[in-house]
């Protein structure tokens, strides 16, 4: 009699059990099934009043009642306090296991700053443009004004590709600035002509930290009737003041490249200083960024554009010096060890 109460209260607790989802029900739970009030302390209380067979059988059953409940009341507990053990199908997940750790990916430095600059010169107007790594003699020099063994070409130390003499084949190399790129698309079509061409170029060059034989350029190039130099000045100056602030001055002054004429360099006033001079402006006050100037008439023709009826400026500037400058990095070979305690602060 006693017994079957037992059983019913037993299979009544565990339903029960399964249906307690919060620590409030199962304390709940915990005073009705196991409290002072509840039927089983009550029938553990009354033992000695039941005939001495009896109340072994029952105290026995009663007593292995309780320590199943209690037990089962302890999983529950620790499954409430450790979050959701979500059950899919077969295989149970734990949700509260550590994760592991994700580690997210970033853009390299290099490619930060190329499109940043690209941003800058693309909000201008300036379209992409792309060529080859490995270029033909032609491009990389001789349609710049360089034919073979011109004193020019030794500005730019080059790497040149392997071939047979007699293949027939015209030499080649890697290129040394992406002014190649600019030739291919005046060769192609007609002004008016606004184009960028970033890009790795590459150099013969015993490195320190100060040269990497492969590095990157961004050049520009605007052919179109009555371009003039005050629109090169015009464009520079907006360009240094849009990268290294809106207060910059910025200072042309004659430099020598062999496809343009005249030629100038850019230099803006240093930003670490505002010019009185320092370490990072070499005390002049003065941070040269880029060269540029009015694209030479010999080059025009070249690719049969008219210099009578057109002109055009171009300009080229390293992309790794513009972060170096602005996080005093103090060697540029570090742009390229791949070693992400380097890479992964930017
Ligand atoms: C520098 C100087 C320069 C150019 C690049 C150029 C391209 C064509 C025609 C004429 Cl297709 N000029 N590019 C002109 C002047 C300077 O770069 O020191 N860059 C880092």
């Amino acid at each position: 009699m006693v017994l079957n109460q037992l059983e019913e209260l037993a299979s009544k607790a565990s339903e029960e059990l399964g249906k307690v989802s919060d620590s409030k029900e199962l304390e709940a739970w915990r005073v009705r099934f196991l409290g002072r009030k509840s039927n089983l302390t009550q029938i553990l209380r009354s033992l000695a009043s039941l005939p001495l067979e009896e109340r072994r059988a029952v105290g026995a059953r009663a007593n292995e009642i309780k320590l199943t409940l209690e037990t089962s009341l302890e999983e529950k507990k620790r499954e409430l306090e450790e979050g959701s053990v979500v059950s899919l199908g077969m295989v149970s997940l734990d949700v509260t296991l550590p994760g592991k750790p994700f580690n997210l990916g970033r853009l390299h430095l290099t490619t930060q700053v190329l499109e940043e600059v690209c941003g800058i010169l693309g909000g201008m107007g300036f379209q992409v443009a792309e060529g080859p790594d490995v270029e033909w003699d032609y491009y990389n020099f001789e349609a710049l004004n360089m034919p073979a063994d011109h004193p020019a070409r030794d500005m730019f130390a080059t790497l040149w590709i392997d071939y047979e003499k007699e293949s027939g084949i015209r030499p080649m190399l890697l290129r040394t600035h992406t002014s190649p790129v600019q030739i291919r698309v005046m060769e192609k079509s007609r002004p008016p002509i606004r184009i960028i061409a970033p890009g790795r170029v590459y150099r013969y060059e015993a490195t320190d930290a100060t040269h990497e034989w492969m590095f990157h350029q961004v050049e520009g190039l605007a052919v179109d009737k009555n371009i003039t130099m005050a629109d090169l000045k015009g464009t520079l100056f907006e360009f240094a003041r849009c990268l290294f602030g809106k207060d910059r001055k910025c200072r042309f002054r004659c430099d020598y490249f062999p496809f343009v004429e005249p030629g100038v360099e850019v230099a803006i006033d240093c930003f670490e200083c505002g010019g009185t001079g320092c370490r990072l402006c070499g005390n002049s006050g003065w941070i040269e960024i880029l060269g540029a100037g009015m694209v030479h008439p010999d080059v025009l023709r070249r690719v049969n554009i008219d210099p009578d009826v057109y002109s055009g400026f171009a300009f080229g500037i390293g992309v790794e010096r513009i972060p170096l400058l602005r996080y005093g990095i103090d060697d540029i070979r570090l742009f390229y060890a791949n070693d992400l305690r380097f890479l992964s602060q930017f």
